[in-house]
């Protein structure tokens, strides 16, 4: 299942993930490792190279191969214009204080998905080059830029899937890689000149060479072995599925309140109301604006919304501003200062940023009192009137406007750091190591050391690193400011709009080697403060900059796009790829953030958010309003979707249960379920909700049709999700279905079963109060099969929880319960289609015979009404 290579430093001088950042299951502890795992680890000592393969494919090519044999001999060319580092001789591993490389031959154009966070221009799937061509440079260091394409922007997460198919066989296999490593990174997918293989290779900044290897074999299960190791996915409360309004530009209490009574009078669900930076005074975290935002106004309008069964959120910037003068009062300086929270300069004063409120300072997550520091402040804000259910991480990457520590001084200017900037001028270079570095191979056979010397390759690092003109000289000490090697941050200098590198954290941690964990470790805090503050609920919380295992605390937004429709398909990659990296409570600034949304744009994106995991429609402060209220065709086309949302929680519901308990994906890439279908790998304008439901968007204007593929290559029957008819589908190929504007295609699998609320209502909770019906659409040979998880939607785990499951097979459904949890809402309507192709003459529910159905032959359904069925206990509905 899981194979792990470290290679470290012998006196462990390099930068590790700690394991209170994240704690990841310790090998020897786990025992579904030792059981039959598919991966192999060889080595060769001299020059030291490995590669897995799979036992049960001993002489495909090696899943991943650092031999500069199997490597092209053909050099790198220049990556981008400006890089002008030289080509290195093949591919030599290098392992330096700060610059470590390491390359993995792959197939030729292999399928590579993830390693972002990216708004990537060739798709979910990654654009590995062709001959000669880089086709990704995928630069990991946290950066709060307005969604670029190709870039660096808010998160980091290097993670791979891959996902090969053979020829011959028609069959595939999937693995994945994980690189274990907060540092600065690039991570480059190229294909040299008349190659035969790929290559993926990894430049970092410092730390180890610490990878762990997944064997799969399916898509999904690389994703759930990801998550076993850096952890599954917090839960979230039921009334985090509803919709949720927000934007830059509420300006008062009043404005905020009269979207929450405009949604109401439209007749358009709202779950949770947000408040931007507009809430706080002077832009200061955890305060209400006394004039706009009067603190008992807050807690009477926050009641207002409790009563109605509806959330309040708002926002939380990373930097905590300081007092501007001595008659300045603003306690969480005062007291984060007393508490000694706040990150430092290398001589041990305050390390000053710069953002919104002016001159800030930034918590430490590492200082011990840091925690209670948080929680504090959260307490204290909640307790002043803004009683939130959920909070809202913003600027974490942390986003800072000075480079380097502002006005004091210690400004980093481009004068003193110009080698950084370009690749190729010759830095300040590192520490030689003494040769001899331990190898550890975690594995199910336990561990193998190996001892002794290790050359890597066959140059030497330095030689290496002169050729990628980096300099020869090696000069001691680390650099914090101009690490030898540039990765292509976007913004250049790796201080540039954030913390500076050389900020100090307590226990000597410097910001350079923690940069990209920064959110991660605020998500925790937060998350923990929130359990504090609400004992037993789930907190519920959507931060922009994430680290792999952010999912155990928070959800995500994919930040700042643009109100055009290529952004909108954006976000369907965004959110595939958050599924891999363990987060898939995600979703996108639903009409578009920067700029003006149009009538159009907002309806097709209402329509496609409804179908994605986090429901938000939020907008810049400059731009015109877009509240799904303001155009009556919006409205119409969000009740629409908002209702078909609700009515399938209780299959959302289920999805992030299993997210939850086993790391599953709820939404799913073609691929994910269909991994034998090569038309699939690339497709990323559909995507599967869990098994069963297929969502074809339309993302593009003045159009009344969309195109999509269909899986299963025939042997797989869809129907439409509104009329419940059988899709005549094109095999392989794009079908052209009807979109006029308002309708969004769903489609539902055959052989599923879902679990339905029967009255979708203006609220989560008033949706959960009502009835359930069941939607069974059986394969030919009358098989369905379903699962639904139900407990209270906001305590805790562990909970009390039952799990119905729902069977189906000729003339047969039966559904029965496994739990602890009380269902008090009953199932009134069970729905068949499919396998009754003709009138049936009899039907009975657990044995008794009933009047109360309808057999429509149209679409060979059977509908059995009038039901009141006890889900604490079995059922069967069965018809000849
Ligand atoms: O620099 O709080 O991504 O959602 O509206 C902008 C104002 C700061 C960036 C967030 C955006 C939010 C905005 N914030």
């Amino acid at each position: 299942m899981r194979l792990h290579v470290n290679i470290f430093d012998t006196d462990k001088a390099q930068f590790t993930i700690l394991p209170d950042v994240i704690a990841l299951p310790d090998a020897e502890d786990d025992p579904s490792l030792k059981r039959n795992s598919d991966l192999e680890f060889h080595y060769e000592s001299s020059p030291f190279a490995f590669w897995i393969t799979r036992r049960s494919e001993p002489d495909a090519q090696p899943l991943f191969d650092t031999r500069t044999s199997s490597l092209p001999s053909t050099p790198i060319p220049p990556i981008i214009a400006s890089d002008n580092s030289t080509a290195l001789d093949g591919f030599p591993l290098v392992f330096e204080d700060q610059y470590l490389q390491l390359t993995s031959a792959l197939p030729l154009g292999a399928n590579i998905y993830g390693l972002g966070e990216v708004l990537s221009s060739s798709g979910f799937r990654r654009d590995i080059g062709t001959d000669g061509g880089v086709g990704t440079i995928q630069t990991l260091w946290a950066r709060d830029s307005p969604d670029p394409i190709n870039q660096n922007v808010y998160g980091s997460h290097p993670i791979y899937l891959e996902h090969r198919y053979n020829q011959t066989t028609r069959h595939s296999q999937s693995h994945g890689v994980f690189h274990f490593g907060a540092a600065g990174s690039d991570i480059l997918l190229l294909t040299p000149p008349s190659s035969p293989v790929s290559v993926i290779e990894y430049r970092l900044l410092g730390g180890t060479l610490d990878f762990y290897f997944f064997s799969g074999p399916s898509p999904q299960k690389v994703i759930e072995q990801y998550g076993d190791l850096i952890g599954h996915p917090t839960w979230l409360p039921a009334w985090g599925f509803g919709f949720q309004l927000s934007r830059w530009g509420y300006s008062d209490v009043n404005d905020t309140r009269d979207q929450v009574v405009k949604m109401r009078e439209a007749n358009i669900p709202l779950e949770v109301m947000w408040n931007d930076i507009d809430l706080y005074h002077a832009i200061r975290d955890f305060t209400t604006d006394p004039v706009s935002f009067p603190a008992e106004e807050v807690r009477a309008f926050i009641d207002e919304l409790t009563a109605n069964q509806q959330h309040y959120i708002p926002i939380v910037d990373a930097a905590i501003p300081i007092l501007v003068n001595d008659s300045d009062v603003y306690d969480p300086y005062s007291r984060g200062t007393e508490l000694d929270v706040f990150l430092k300069n290398p001589d041990g004063s305050q390390y000053l940023g710069q953002v919104w409120p002016g001159y800030t300072v930034f918590p430490d997550w590492f200082a011990n009192n840091t925690q209670s520091f948080w929680t504090e402040a959260l307490r204290n804000w909640f307790q002043s009137g803004v009683n939130y259910s959920g909070i809202w991480l913003d600027m974490n990457e942390p986003s800072s406007f000075c480079i380097g520590s502002c006005g004091t001084g210690a400004n980093l200017t481009a004068a003193t750091i110009p080698t950084q900037f370009f690749p190729g001028t010759p830095g300040n270079l590192v520490t030689d190591y003494p040769e001899g570095y331990n190898a550890t191979i975690w594995g199910p056979s336990g561990n193998i050391t190996i001892n002794g010397t290790l050359t890597f390759g066959n140059n030497s690092a330095a030689n290496a690193l002169s050729k990628r003109g980096l300099g020869a000289a090696a000069e001691s000490g680390v650099n914090l400011n101009t690490p030898p090697y540039a990765i292509h941050n976007a913004d250049g200098i790796l201080s540039t709009h954030t913390v500076s590198t050389n900020a100090t954290h307590a226990n000597r941690v410097v910001e350079l080697d923690v940069h990209n964990v920064w959110g991660l470790m605020e998500e925790k805090a937060t998350h923990l403060a929130l359990l504090d503050i609400h004992p037993g609920k789930r907190p519920f919380l959507i931060s922009r900059s994430t680290f792999p295992s952010s999912g155990k605390w928070t959800g995500h937004w994919l930040g700042d796009n643009i109100s055009k429709w290529q952004y909108m398909y954006l976000s369907i990659q965004g959110v595939l790829q958050f599924q891999l990296y363990q987060i898939p409570f995600v979703g996108a600034d639903t009409c578009g953030f920067q700029g003006n949304t149009d009538e159009e744009l907002c309806n097709r994106w209402m329509q496609l958010s409804a179908f994605l995991p986090f429901y938000r429609n939020h907008n810049v402060r400059s731009a015109l309003s877009q509240e799904p209220y303001r155009w009556d065709s919006v409205a119409n086309a969000s009740r629409t979707a908002i209702s078909v949302r609700y009515s399938l929680l209780p299959y959302w519901y289920t999805l992030f249960a299993n997210a939850s308990l086993h790391g599953s994906p709820p939404i799913r890439a073609l691929f994910f379920e269909f991994p034998d279908e090569p038309e699939l790998f690339a497709v990323d304008r559909q995507y599967l909700i869990g098994r069963d439901l297929l969502v074809t968007p339309v993302l593009t204007p003045n159009v009344s049709s969309v195109d999509g593929i269909f899986p299963g290559q025939g042997r797989v029957v869809w129907r439409d999700w509104y009329t419940q008819e059988v899709v005549n589908a094109s095999i392989s190929t794009n079908t052209t279905l009807g979109a006029p504007l308002g309708h969004i295609n769903v489609h539902i699998r055959d052989g599923s079963a879902i679990l339905l609320h029967e009255e979708p209502a203006y609220t989560i909770a008033q949706t959960r109060q009502g009835p359930y019906s069941l939607l069974v659409a059986q394969a030919a040979d009358g098989y369905a099969f379903g699962t639904a998880y139900i407990d209270d939607g906001e305590t805790v785990p562990p909970t009390p929880n039952t799990t119905l499951t729902m069977k189906a097979r000729k003339g047969a459904v039966t559904i029965y319960p496994n739990g602890d949890y009380w269902i008090t809402q009953r199932l009134h309507i069970v729905t068949v289609l499919g396998a009754a192709q003709t009138l049936p003459t009899e039907v009975t529910v657990d044995g008794v015979q009933t009047a109360a159905w309808q057999y429509d032959s149209h679409v060979y359904r059977l509908v059995i009404k009038a039901l009141n069925l006890d889900l604490n206990k079995p059922h069967s509905v069965e018809w000849k």
